[in-house]
């Protein structure tokens, strides 16, 4: 899973790329708009102690893949290695500025529902461009040769192009499941999902503020749309954070009233943004986290460890993370029944621990 993070210039970009990361970047010199791509390892309480139990030999955490690019704009859009860089993303993270700081330019005083506005007619205007050259190209086709494909794929084209004429987002566009593939397909970035993150001043009531501010900033409403999602971060709080230990870094939030980082926040909020929920395998060899969408079957889920795993796939020993916990054991839960045998069709549960068995 790849997220883009996008934003006006000096909105804290970079600085979420950086605690996301934990990666040191340098300075983009002389305008370049190279992006910065990075790894966040997913922070998951649940596997940390089911690993405290297993002591294995190897922790792996889930990650998403982040990438970094310069402020967006119409000329950024144009030039293509930049807009490549945020068609191949799964989601975007639009930073928004809503600390104030002098020292730090903006397009006027701090307003985040315009700064959102603005962005998302960038993206629109830019898809409507892509939506057009499509649909010359696909009528040039059709004249050669009528097909079905083609002729669904104007038809959506023409509906997508009404949409976004209308200024509106493809995220927002109601659509069949087959013709979100096809959609896909285009890479239009309208059409992503995609989390604000409003960048809020540091303060001593950090907590309260925090939770309160997508309130406050009038975006409850954008943040219920289709595909959207919203949280608050404070990026200079989470820098400092980034570069402490697990214990320092408790006591550091624990004094500002909080329990978790941004980070875990953000990314938990990417997970339920794009339907994703993670399953563990348990071993003493190896405790690990994978991600898979919400709804998906047990064998589905074997197919997104190996391949083979789902050919020959037969039964998935299934425990919920906190039953296995509970007992200490599998043998333990196995003498519960909690820990039972699941056929192919069943569908995965956020924090299930599976055991496929296979005939491979
Ligand atoms: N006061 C304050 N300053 C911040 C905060 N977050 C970022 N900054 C500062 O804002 C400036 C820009 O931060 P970046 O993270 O580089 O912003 P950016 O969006 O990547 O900037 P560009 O890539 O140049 O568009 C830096 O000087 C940061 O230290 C914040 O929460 N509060
Ligand atoms: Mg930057």
């Amino acid at each position: 899973m790849k997220t883009g993070i996008i934003g006006l210039p000096q909105v804290g970009k970079t600085s979420l790329f950086v605690m996301l990361t934990k990666q040191a970047v340098g300075n983009r010199s002389g305008g370049s708009r190279e992006a910065h791509l990075g790894v966040a390892k997913v922070p998951d309480d649940r596997l940390d102690r089911m690993a405290a139990l297993y002591n294995p030999r190897k922790l792996v955490h889930a990650s998403v893949e982040y990438t970094d690019v310069a402020a967006l704009s119409q000329e950024a859009l144009k030039e293509t290695a930049f807009a490549a860089n945020l068609r191949n993303v799964d989601a975007l993270a639009h930073v928004v500025r809503a600390f104030d700081d002098p020292s730090i330019a903006h397009v006027g005083g701090v307003d985040p529902l315009r700064d959102i506005k603005n962005i998302e007619l960038d993206l629109i205007i830019n898809d409507l461009g892509q939506i057009e050259k499509r649909l010359e190209r696909v009528e040039k086709d059709l004249k050669k040769m009528k097909t079905t494909e083609l002729e669904k794929e104007q038809e959506l084209l023409k509906r997508a192009k009404e949409h976004v004429e209308k200024e509106l987002p493809l995220r927002e566009m109601e659509m069949t499941a087959e013709d979100k593939k096809r959609i896909r397909g285009f890479m239009f970035l309208s059409e992503k999902p995609i989390l604000y993150v409003l960048n809020i001043n540091e303060s001593t009531t950090l907590g309260k503020d925090l939770e309160e501010a997508v309130a406050k900033y009038g975006l409850s409403d954008v943040a219920a749309r289709p595909n959207t999602g919203a949280l608050a971060v404070c990026a200079k709080v989470e820098a400092e954070l980034a570069e402490m230990s697990d214990e320092d870094a408790a006591e550091f939030l624990g004094s500002y009233g909080l329990v978790e980082s941004g980070l875990v926040r953000l990314i938990r909020k990417t997970y339920e943004l794009l339907g994703l929920i993670s399953f563990f395998t348990i071993g003493e060899d190896e405790c690990r986290a994978w991600t898979v969408e919400r709804g998906s079957k047990a064998v589905e889920a074997a197919g997104a460890i190996h391949t083979d795993l789902s050919k020959h796939f037969i039964r998935a020993e299934t425990i919920h993370w906190d039953q296995l916990l509970d007992a200490g054991s599998e043998a333990e839960a196995r003498a519960r029944g909690t820990l039972r045998l699941e056929g192919k069709e069943y569908i995965v549960k956020d924090g299930d621990v599976l055991h496929i068995r296979h005939s491979g």
